[in-house]
């Protein structure tokens, strides 16, 4: 196949280290955040080609941030500068009652970005296009960009689309993101959603089929339970794999490691039940550090992992 492309944004990221709250946190750490490009250095990290599509300012943050991700082995250099506007920022705040994050990215050099991106040669041989519920939120520009990306012509689209619902709250202050997502969502061949993010979004008691029900057009669509199990609903039925103990040290980055597991299962063949388990175990390397990347097994014990039977696996 083709290689993947993911489209979206990416910010430093400022976090106290030890965590603690903002107000009196003595240091940062200074990193970077962005959903896809997570998904796209995992990707690379699984030996998948990879390009991320995106745009930074022409700052300092952003020239580390294109570094950062063009050192894991992603494709960069569709990359836009933008000398007019700055590189987005996320600041976390950890408390007692979990971390909060702070956005300064309004008319930052992503949130530019409109569906001309979608001209871009590296769509040319794309098999896949990576993009997650975050974009549509960032401006009007943005919106029109995952929109026109997910528009079948009379022939279809030229590459399936995989989408990552990632409902950040603080990005949707009117109150359309139950809509928006689901219309976005179900447009996509593959979809991601936490069972807990579905349930916020779309109905508190909804189970992982009664989700299928409200997104029934994707060919496949993977409920993510967290650290019981994931689910996924395919055109030849429904596989459920669940999750195996893993050391949690911080879980921002899980999410997007387990879609890029997923997907590296389906490009390489693994099946549904292999795809889950990739995910499952790329998912654990971003349990295991507090950014967001964490190291991958090494192939060996990655193979040793798919391979186990069912029973050996739960
Ligand atoms: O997905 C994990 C974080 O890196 C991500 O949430 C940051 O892209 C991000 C966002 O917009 O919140």
């Amino acid at each position: 196949p083709g290689p993947v492309v993911c489209v979206g944004e990416t910010m430093a990221a400022l976090a106290p280290d030890p965590p603690s709250p903002l107000q009196s946190a003595p240091e940062l750490r200074l990193s970077v955040a962005g959903a896809e490009s997570n998904v796209a250095m995992y990707l690379a990290d699984h030996g998948i080609p990879v390009a991320w599509l995106s745009a930074l300012g022409d700052d300092p943050l952003g020239h580390r941030v294109r570094a950062t991700v063009a050192a894991s082995g992603v494709d960069v250099s569709y990359v836009r500068t933008d000398p007019r506007r700055p590189t987005g920022l996320l600041v976390k705040d950890p408390g007692p009652d979990g971390t909060r994050v702070h956005y300064y990215r309004r008319g930052s050099a992503a949130s530019a970005l409109g569906p001309g991106l979608l001209d871009c040669p590296a769509l040319r041989t794309a098999a896949l296009v990576h993009l997650t519920g975050i974009t549509p939120a960032l401006s009007a520009s943005c919106s029109d960009l995952v929109n026109r990306a997910l528009a079948a012509g009379p022939g279809g689209r030229p590459y399936a689309v995989s989408f990552d619902v990632n409902h950040r709250a603080a990005l949707w202050p009117d109150g359309t993101a139950p809509k928006v997502l689901r219309e976005l969502a179900d447009r996509a061949d593959i979809v991601f959603v936490g069972l807990d993010e579905a349930q916020a979004l779309w109905g508190e008691h909804l189970t992982a089929q009664a989700i299928r029900e409200e997104l029934p057009h994707p060919r496949i669509l993977v409920v993510k339970d967290g650290a019981n199990a994931a689910t996924a609903f395919t055109g030849e039925g429904t596989v459920i794999v669940p999750a195996p103990r893993a050391t949690v040290v911080e879980s921002v980055g899980a999410g997007d490691a387990f879609a890029a597991g997923f997907l590296a299962g389906l490009l390489r063949g693994a099946g549904t039940t292999g795809a889950l388990r990739l995910g499952h175990i790329t998912a654990a390397s971003a349990l295991q550090v507090t950014g967001d990347h964490g190291p991958l097994p090494d192939p060996a014990e990655t193979e040793a992992l798919l391979a186990l039977s069912a029973r050996e696996w739960a």
